[in-house]
């Protein structure tokens, strides 16, 4: 949910489909000096004199290693301070607010170079210039407001100011400080990035495309291994110079939203106006500025949760090496790649050793498998296991049975595999120790790492769930064929003595049925769901869940054709503070990670519609579900 940000722009731009340009050859043209050094944004560049920041730059061609120096050589263009190495992302730009720019621009490249968000801030628009081949220019900006900013650079005609191809890594971060406050502890700046290259014939729909995603110029395991200790305060900024939207999840905590604003204005949250996730959606072109604290210590992860982005096969050197996208994929954690983060946290020195309590209650959730279901693609399924009798082997439910556990309650999940490969399973938005958190052989501390789950084993995940909300688990393995396949549901956690009343306590489940980009979205399951009923004069609480593996969801509900209230509640599973509990009009835009709760209170019979609407799937209709509201008997 951005609220933020104006709900119709965002929509719009979601759901316009990106043009694909066509291909262009990179420049092969560029000799060993110019291999590209990735750029971790913590050295400003140019040089800072009497409140005059002065920066050379230069677009120029150059050879990228996103998967580290081993991994497969891509041509590519790239920013360089003159006289210097070549930068992916470009050099950051970071100075105090009030500092005046002296830039110089020269294009290097055999292409003309436009140039977007070389200007003042803030600004209510990006403005360009343009470079012939060989061409300098001078500029004199001024860094007006503080805030976290963009600027980037297309070789192609198209108007949209981030590229994929060759011209795909032109973009670098521009941070302005406040003057006077001092400096958050641990400030780290993050551009995500994008490259595509030819497209291939190999692999499912989903993984055929030749893609490497980037945080800071290198691909996961490549990224920077982020080290705190339990109690730091952690202060992250996000630059996304990609085409497409990400959903960033943090594994185990929640984080707090500072700030969110595209290249060259940034709205920086009154305290009040802060919200708490566990996942927020970074649209394109967008920046945003988090915080959070680590309390419990171990290995965990900040990702992107859609599965291309961070999938075993959407990685260059399986295509380089194998030469087709079937390359096999690991287990767990070295099935993944892209944008992916990873973060060790030490234990607060002289803080005792984490005890766990005994478990009160002991569920039983199996893993099943339907071979060849999608083409030659299985669907998985979680099944519960209810009463004395194990579910069967074939039984399969989409989505996977609810889960529902109790606030303060300590619980066993025995995780049974059935499937015919290892599995993993994460507790999304649950608070609990590394160890269970689901990410094989990641999962843990220091040599104490949790397996992944292979077939016929299991594995017993133990956590107290500090609080009641709307949560998710999923697989955490081989995401886009388990993930696609089915591998996810509800994990609700109830106040202590709550009883659910499912006829006033509804879960809207958002997913897709089916591994391939172009399966149809669903709705707990169902791709045209039956109409529920509602009593007049009655308040309902609806759970929002968007977990479609590839997917965002524009999510309405309308009185008529007219857009509904309706009252937020949570986000992420987090309630929401009294202040921000309040009747707003009835949408959310949702990627995929994120769940909404909210309050829903019917007045006079009539009928109402749940729509949701499948972002970037233009001729798609959107789901329509009625939802007619009766006299209280
Ligand atoms: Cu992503």
């Amino acid at each position: 949910m951005s609220q933020s940000l104006p709900f119709l722009a965002l929509f719009l731009a979601l759901s316009v489909s990106t043009p694909t340009p066509p291909h262009e050859t990179p420049s092969p043209a560029a000799p060993d000096s110019t291999r590209v050094v990735p750029n971790d944004n913590r050295v400003p560049a140019g040089t800072l004199r009497n409140g005059v920041l002065t920066l050379r730059l230069v677009a120029r061609p150059a050879l990228w290693r996103p998967e580290g120096p081993n991994g497969p050589e891509l041509p590519i263009y790239a920013f360089a301070e003159e006289g210097k190495v070549p930068r992916i992302p470009g050099p950051l730009i970071r100075v105090p607010v009030g500092t005046e720019l002296d830039i110089s621009i020269r294009n290097s490249l055999p292409h003309a170079l436009r140039v977007y968000g070389l200007q003042d801030r803030p600004a209510a628009r990006v403005d360009s210039l343009e470079l012939s081949p060989g061409q300098s220019q001078v500029l004199r900006i001024r860094a007006g407001a503080a805030g976290t900013y963009l600027y980037s650079a297309r070789t192609s005609r198209d108007t949209f100011p981030f590229g994929h191809f060759a011209d795909g890594q032109l973009s670098g971060a521009i941070v302005v400080d406040t003057i006077g406050a001092p400096r958050p502890a641990n400030d780290r700046v993050f551009v995500l990035g994008l490259w595509r290259g030819r497209e291939t014939p190999f692999g499912t729909p989903v993984e055929q495309r030749e893609e490497v995603l980037v945080f800071n110029g290198l691909a996961w395991p490549h990224t920077e291994r982020l080290s705190h200790t339990v109690g730091d305060t952690v202060h992250w900024r996000f630059i996304n110079t990609t085409r497409r939207g990400h959903p960033l999840h943090l594994h185990g905590f929640y984080y707090r939203v500072d700030s969110r604003g595209n290249a060259v204005r940034d709205t920086i949250y009154a305290p009040a106006s802060r919200r708490t996730v566990v996942t927020e959606l970074v649209t394109r072109g967008t920046t945003m500025a988090m915080t959070w604290s680590p309390h419990t210590a171990g290995n965990w992860l900040f990702h992107c949760h859609l599965v291309e982005h961070i999938s075993g096969k959407a990685r260059p050197s399986a295509l380089f090496a194998s030469g087709n996208g079937n390359g096999s994929h690991g287990h767990g954690i070295h099935d993944m790649t892209g944008l992916v983060l990873g973060i060790h946290v030490k234990p607060r020195p002289g803080d005792p050793p984490v005890a766990l309590e005994p478990s009160r209650k002991t569920l039983r959730l199996f893993v099943n498998e339907h071979p060849r279901k999608y083409n030659d693609q299985s669907a998985y399924s979680f099944v519960l296991q209810e009463g004395m009798r194990e579910p069967s082997a074939d039984s399969m439910r989409v989505p996977g049975s609810t889960i529902s556990l109790v606030r303060g309650e300590p619980v066993a999940i025995s995780v049974i595999n059935r499937a015919r490969e290892p599995v993993s399973v994460h507790w999304h938005g649950i608070e609990l120790e590394s160890y269970f958190d689901g990410v094989g052989e990641w999962s843990g501390i220091g040599k104490r790492l949790a397996p992944t789950i292979a077939p016929g084993d299991s594995f017993v995940a133990r956590m107290t769930p500090p609080r009641s909300g709307t949560f998710i688990y999923h697989t955490h393995a081989h995401e886009t064929a388990q993930m696609g396949g089915g591998l996810y549901g509800a994990l609700l956690v109830l106040e202590p003595g709550q009883q659910r009343d499912t006829t006033l306590d509804r879960v809207f489940l958002l997913s897709t049925g089916g591994p391939f980009a172009q399966s149809l979205p669903n709705v707990n399951g169902d791709t045209i769901p039956e109409p529920i009923e509602l009593r007049a004069r009655t308040t309902y609480r609806f759970r929002f869940i968007a977990i479609a593996p590839h997917d965002t969801k524009a999510i309405r509900l309308l009185a008529d054709t007219v857009l509904a209230s309706w009252r937020a509640v949570a986000k992420d599973g987090a309630e929401l503070p009294a202040h921000q509990a309040t009747m707003k009009p009835a949408r959310l835009l949702m990627g995929t990670g994120e769940s909404a709760d909210v309050e829903v209170t019917t007045t006079e019979p009539g009928e109402l519609t749940l729509e949701i609407l499948t972002a970037g799937r233009a001729g798609l209709t959107p789901i329509r579900m009625r939802i007619p509201v009766r006299i209280r008997e």
